[in-house]
């Protein structure tokens, strides 16, 4: 007796999936011939046609052999900030190096001035801009920092501002308390004093108002040593706020075993990590966020240990790291392309850093990441002959369409 039919608000049909799913036999995760059902914004069934269900749905949409893949998600950015530093790009084409502008002053703290400036409205339309690129590209999840304010009132502004863009825009926002980006003027000197407003009164009124989803530390010897990372760590579990840290970006403290320790989520930059480091991630389950526009920008040298990654069996995700200083990029497809030619990715593994890694570096795995039932619905349907053309490509977007929550 034929099952009875599963309703469904929408059906994909003719599609190539790159389901992305872990252990699936193929690479991507293929499925020539494939379906996706949706029901109220989940994936009811993601797989060959030939295995489907007997499906009822209100509207059905040939894909006309087109690629589907799982939405992207940009699990590092800065997005919400005020100003941009392009004259310092000029004074670094003049020699001066990412960390003397930082030490004297510039960097990421004339970003703050200009953020503190910036009214909610001016950071809301100068982020959707650069958000509305990430969407082009086939963006459906994307994580936003503060770190721009480095004082309470403005570092709330950037939460709230991130929280705002998440409610208006068909796109899932996920914010990053990081307080702890660059010590303050105020606190020249004093940076174990602003480790106290951070773990005291601004992580109080960042939980008192759910504005953050997560707690992120700048370790690193122009920013927070390992002792000050372990308070604001240890603050923000303590509140109930899952960690990240930038470690290991331009020298290792031993940041990313440090995260490790703490459970963290992900652990990102790491260009100057280490055996040991990747051993503690791999012994915590701490995604490896891999940022290859700061390396490039930066003009660095020293590249993330990719081979040691892979041989502990530490998840690889990317990440745009979209800020105005060390990565203003707001491409994902080029990501890709620099994460395969910079430093040596398979195509595969890059798609894989984009969504099924990405999602668990936000601690959402289990929401989305792959096509599979039970998942959100959220896709990108591409012109592409094979996955491989996401990476190879450079400077071109071959989106068809982004399907966001099954709509
Ligand atoms: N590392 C980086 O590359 C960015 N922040 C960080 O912790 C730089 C941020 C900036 O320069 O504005
Ligand atoms: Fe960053």
């Amino acid at each position: 007796m034929a099952a009875e039919p599963s309703h469904c608000d929408r059906i994909w049909v003719n599609a190539r999936l790159a389901t992305m799913a872990p252990g699936a036999g193929q690479p991507y995760g293929a499925v020539e011939d494939g379906v996706v059902a949706a029901r109220d914004g989940r994936i009811v069934f993601a797989g060959p046609r030939s295995e489907a269900p007997t499906l009822d749905a209100r509207e059905t949409v040939d894909c006309g052999g087109r690629w589907i893949t799982p939405g992207l998600i940009d699990c590092h950015t800065h997005l919400v900030y005020g100003g941009d530093r392009a004259h310092e790009f000029e004074l670094r084409l003049q020699g001066a190096s990412y960390e003397e502008i930082a030490r004297a002053g510039g960097g990421i703290l004339s970003t703050v001035k200009a953020t503190r400036a910036a009214s909610e409205a001016e950071l809301f339309a100068s982020a959707d801009r650069r958000l509305g690129a990430l969407i082009a590209e086939g963006v459906t999840t994307v994580e936003i920092k503060s770190g721009y304010g480095l004082e309470q009132q403005a570092e709330l502004k950037q939460l709230a501002v991130a929280r705002q863009l998440g409610r208006e825009r068909p796109v899932t926002v996920r914010t990053t308390f990081l307080a702890a980006h660059a010590v303050p003027p105020e606190f020249t000197g004093r940076s174990g004093d602003y480790v106290d407003q951070i773990t005291g009164p601004m992580l109080d009124a960042v939980t008192a108002q759910d504005l953050a989803d997560a707690v992120d530390v700048f370790c690193e010897g122009i920013a927070f040593s390992p002792e000050e990372t372990a308070r604001v760590f240890t603050a923000a579990r303590a509140k109930g706020l899952p960690v990240k840290i930038h470690a290991e970006q331009l020298s290792n403290l031993g940041g990313a075993a440090l995260a490790a320790e703490h459970g963290a989520l992900s652990a990102d930059h790491l260009e100057y990590l280490d055996e040991a480091g990747v051993i503690a991630m791999a012994r915590s389950g701490t995604v490896a966020v891999i940022l290859p526009g700061a390396f490039y920008f930066l003009r660095e040298t020293q590249k993330p240990p990719i081979d040691l990654l892979r041989k502990h069996g530490v998840a690889i995700a990317l990440a745009t790291d979209a800020n105005p200083g060390s990565s203003p990029l707001t491409s994902p497809l080029l990501v890709l392309n620099m994460a395969c030619t910079l430093f040596r990715l398979t195509p595969e593994e890059a798609l894989a850093g984009l969504t099924r890694h990405a999602a668990k570096a936000l601690g959402l795995q289990d929401e989305i990441g792959t096509l599979e039932a039970g998942k959100r619905c959220d896709l990108a349907i591409w012109e592409i002959e094979r996955p491989a053309e996401l990476a190879y490509r450079i400077g071109f977007n071959p989106l068809h369409s982004r399907i966001w929550n099954g709509q």
